[in-house]
């Protein structure tokens, strides 16, 4: 499967550690998502509902020339997951694949690199506050990332 094999680049983040991987998908897939993840382990992650647009404008297909006016947004599910550099490729591909359908509408995937990760709790900082016992750090990782 094509999108078992998506390689995220981040090479312009040379030192960054986490990752947040921001998937914008189907409301009605967001389920089978969420245990997709849990199933591999990825335990830590957002959901949040949200109402938007792509490149299309809302619009179910592209017409070829024509403006489109005001965007109409269309609800969809934001799913946020904070990940160890060597996670990327992973979580990407397991977001992808469970929401592809090969619609217009499937929605995107954004990977953002972030600074630091604070645990509120015990104000711990780094690896530490990032890692969850029988979470994210025990799950597969790409080697040599
Ligand atoms: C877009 O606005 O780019 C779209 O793909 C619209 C279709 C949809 O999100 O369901």
């Amino acid at each position: 499967d094509f999108l078992e094999k998506i390689e995220c680049d981040l090479n312009p983040f040379p030192h960054c550690e986490f990752f947040r991987v921001e998937g914008i998908v189907r409301p009605w897939r967001i389920r089978f998502v969420v245990d997709q993840l849990s199933d591999n382990g990825i335990l830590g992650m957002t959901v949040t509902q949200v109402a938007g647009a792509g490149v299309q404008g809302g619009k179910g297909e592209r017409y070829g020339g024509t403006e489109h006016g005001m965007a109409s947004l269309i609800e969809k599910s934001k799913l946020e997951v904070v990940c160890l550099r060597s996670q990327v490729n992973i979580v990407v591909r397991i977001i992808a694949t469970a929401a592809h359908t090969g619609e217009i509408g499937d929605g995107k995937i954004f990977v953002v690199p972030i600074a630091e990760v604070v645990r509120i709790r015990t104000g711990e900082t780094g690896a530490v506050a990032e890692r969850m016992e029988g979470g994210m750090m025990d799950m597969k990782q790409e080697p040599g990332i």
